[in-house]
């Protein structure tokens, strides 16, 4: 055992290092090194070629500089509540609480794990000025039924879709729902630009967008909110160099998808994700929170890394504890039941053959061996 690789959660996609090189040294040699330079302009163009046909892509500094600009593009008053999932990476609330908004935790259904329709009708009040939903683990939200409610009450619906990256909804590109949708391109990300996002608007928003990303300057000169979320050169080429090699990343990952898809179904006290989970992100598994903390060390000590993703954002030892989180009838919520069940496998391109089986033999052998009880 001792002698066997370790086998890491993740590992970011590499680019040809020779292509790499020559695209940086396009831009070194421009002397153009942001500020919406030429690779910039070009990654932005092949993105809302891929990722958004007919919407606007725009280039960020980061996932959460793109959720950030996403929801200023709502211009709400200070103080607004935002109703979004406690089932989420930090980043999604701390977006909202950093332009003092207000975060309000709204329940997740039991199956996708996303935002409930019926519970976040439920929390709205006249100070909600937002929706905020997550395509969690890359698992599509109800789009339909959120899009009806932010309708319904004149609200501004962002969706989190930094886990959503290269996902549809009946071939509809999953950036073109809700009013804006903000992505990650961050290098645990299957695509990448090191660090990066970007946000996909409906056209006519990209230069309202766009210029509170430049510091809301326009002729040289601050005309409205804005900061500094603009993407170099140096992060442009890494991303324009990680497209060709995008297609083998995914076909790798979409056979890894099967091959544990095979391997683990209906082994007892545990389920696959649920939803419609073909999303390239992350492979999770839902099991009693008693065993998912056992099959954690298990795997973890036969040097095979899975990950908690990802405790709840108002559980305990977070700035958000004890707040409520509502539901649809104002019963006791199921995220915090919920998020304890969830356990995310090694997922990327590099697992090999012998890996993916490795990890498929200890899950089944911690499963099989063990008296256990299927999650609710
Ligand atoms: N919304 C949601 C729902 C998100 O999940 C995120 C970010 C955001 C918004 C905000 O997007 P960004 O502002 O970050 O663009 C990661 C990422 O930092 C973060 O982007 C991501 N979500 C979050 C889920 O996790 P860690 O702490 O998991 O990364 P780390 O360093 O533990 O690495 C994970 C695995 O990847 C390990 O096996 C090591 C491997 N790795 C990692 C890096 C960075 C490598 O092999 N090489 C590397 O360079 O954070």
């Amino acid at each position: 055992m001792d002698d066997l690789p370790l086998i890491l959660f993740g590992a970011p996609m590499l680019p040809d290092p020779a292509r790499l090189a020559e695209l940086t040294a396009g831009a070194l040699a421009a002397a153009w090194l942001t500020n919406g330079g030429a690779l910039h302009m070009r990654l932005e163009q092949a993105l809302a070629t891929t990722q958004a046909p007919g919407d606007a892509v725009s280039l960020t500094s980061s996932g959460t500089m793109a959720l950030t600009l996403a929801l200023m593009l709502g211009n709400l008053p200070p103080g607004a509540e935002v109703i979004t999932t406690p089932l989420s990476f930090a980043a999604t609330a701390q977006a909202i609480a950093g332009l003092g908004l207000v975060p309000v935790f709204a329940d997740v259904d039991p199956v996708t794990l996303t935002l409930c329709p019926r519970a976040v009708e439920a929390a709205i009040t006249p100070r909600t000025g937002a929706i905020l939903p997550v395509h969690f683990l890359g698992v599509p939200c109800d789009v339909a039924a959120l899009s009806g409610i932010a309708g319904r009450h004149g609200l501004w619906l962002v969706y989190d879709a930094a886990h959503a990256y290269g996902v549809t909804v009946e071939g509809v590109p999953i950036g073109h729902f809700g009013d804006a949708s903000a992505f990650s391109l961050h290098a645990t990300k299957i695509m990448h630009t090191v660090e990066g996002g970007f946000v996909v608007t409906r056209a006519e928003s990209a230069t309202n967008l766009r210029r509170m990303r430049n510091f809301g300057l326009e002729q040289g000169r601050p005309t409205g909110p804005g900061l500094n979320g603009k993407l170099s050169e140096l992060h442009a080429a890494m991303g324009l160099a990680l497209l060709p090699g995008l297609p083998e990343e995914l076909a790798a990952r979409n056979a890894l998808r099967r091959v544990y898809d095979r391997a683990l179904a209906g082994l007892p006290g545990l389920s696959l994700q649920g939803g419609k989970p073909a999303a390239p992100g992350y492979y999770s598994l839902r099991l009693a929170p008693d065993l998912r903390a056992g099959l954690h060390l298990a795997l973890a000590e036969q040097g095979i890394f899975a990950r908690d993703h990802f405790p709840l954002l108002c559980g305990p030892g977070t700035c958000w504890q004890g707040q409520r989180i509502i539901t649809a009838g104002g019963g006791p919520a199921l995220a915090p039941g919920l998020a304890p069940q969830i356990l995310c496998l090694p997922f990327h391109g590099r697992i090999t053959a012998s890996d993916a089986q490795r990890v498929c033999e200890a899950v089944t052998r911690f499963c099989t061996t063990r008296p256990t009880k299927r999650p609710a």
